[in-house]
């Protein structure tokens, strides 16, 4: 039988963590013949809500779950890892200056980055969920510096995942007729969902609706729709962001479908202009367990605009953690 890949996952005990941590368990992230030992890492006054994730865990008797380990100690918790799950972070509390946001996620995920350059597997793959995802990626990428830089993304997913519904809605197909939707920038408001190159029946998607639905409700919808989740839930995205952690991850190492590409949070090579080093989404594929950004797409001075707007907010907060010295 197959040697037990070892997943980690941070912020286990929040409420991603008890969407994430049953698609795990259940075979989902990495596939049916594949089996999972979990490392949760939790801050300590969450460790025991994290046991108690732990027990249900148990309690679902999975035949891929090889076990459990709790920890509030980063380099235990990523010793071995194979896969890393970055979902616990601090968010933003009422009256909480961008600085300060930045400022207590680098406290977070620096070391991280530290632990997983210390004691994480040669295969390790990062994929960090925590906002202000992208920028959290560089930080834990910068203090890495053994780890190949590739092997940290950020989640797009999501969003992307979002724009297929929103599209699929609007054109009465089923998602699966939709190929090649990205993501570009950062998983932010100013992010852009692009459908000049998404497809739709083999047509571009963009030629298949009219010009102001795709800018004046399609973007935003897409770029809002976490907003418009807390507003109806009472509670910001928990499932549908597990789901996406999951696609990315099972893309990753499965590789994407031949024909299709997907979105993801990944080191810039100075591809579209994007400032290389920076950590911004991109159309990707993955082969052989690494991810390539698709080259030579044309893009029109909308999606240009939209991109370079997107990509300047990435690099003001490369800037502002690099002037608190966290990177
Ligand atoms: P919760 O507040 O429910 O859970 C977060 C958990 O992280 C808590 O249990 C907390 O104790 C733990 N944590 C905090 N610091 C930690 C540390 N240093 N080490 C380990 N654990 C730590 O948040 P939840 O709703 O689960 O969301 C988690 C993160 O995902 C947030 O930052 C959120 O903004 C982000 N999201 C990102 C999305 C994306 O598409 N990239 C979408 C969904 C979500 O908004």
């Amino acid at each position: 039988a197959q040697a037990p890949v070892n997943v980690t996952v941070t912020g286990a005990a929040g409420q991603i963590g008890y969407a994430l941590l049953f698609r795990i368990a259940s075979g989902q992230l990495l596939g049916a013949d594949t089996p999972v030992r979990l490392r949760l890492l939790e801050i300590p006054q969450a460790v025991k809500a994290a046991e108690g994730t732990a027990m249900e865990l148990s309690d679902c008797a999975f035949p891929l779950l090889a076990g459990i380990d709790i920890t509030d100690n980063a380099k235990q918790a990523f010793d071995g890892a194979n896969v890393a799950l970055l979902v616990g972070a601090r968010p933003r509390t009422k009256g909480m200056e961008r600085g300060d946001l930045l400022e207590a996620n680098g406290g977070i995920f620096k070391p991280q980055g530290e632990a997983i350059n210390a004691g994480a597997a040669d295969d390790i793959k990062v994929l960090v969920v925590g906002n202000p995802a992208n920028t959290n990626a560089l930080i834990a990428q910068r203090h890495a510096p053994d780890v190949p830089a590739e092997r940290f993304t950020a989640m797009t997913r999501l969003d992307q995942n979002r724009a297929l519904a929103q599209l699929s809605a609007k054109l009465s197909v089923p998602v699966t007729e939709i190929r090649k939707m990205t993501i570009w920038g950062n998983h932010s408001a100013t992010q852009y969902p692009d459908l000049f190159h998404a497809e739709v029946n083999g047509r571009t998607a963009a030629e298949q609706v009219e010009r102001e639905w795709l800018a004046d409700e399609f973007i935003p919808t897409v770029a809002k729709r976490g907003a418009a989740i807390i507003e109806a839930r009472g509670a910001s995205s928990a499932a549908s962001a597990a789901s996406a952690a999951v696609d990315h991850v099972y893309d990753w190492v499965n590789g994407t479908a031949e024909g299709d590409w997907t979105s993801a949070g990944v080191v810039s090579d100075g591809s579209y202009g994007v400032p290389e080093g920076l950590i911004s989404s991109f159309p990707v594929v993955s082969k052989n367990g690494a991810w390539q950004i698709v080259q030579g797409l044309e893009l029109d001075e909308f999606s240009r605009g939209r991109i370079d707007a997107s990509v300047r907010e990435l690099a003001e907060e490369r800037d502002a953690v690099a002037k608190l010295g966290l990177i």
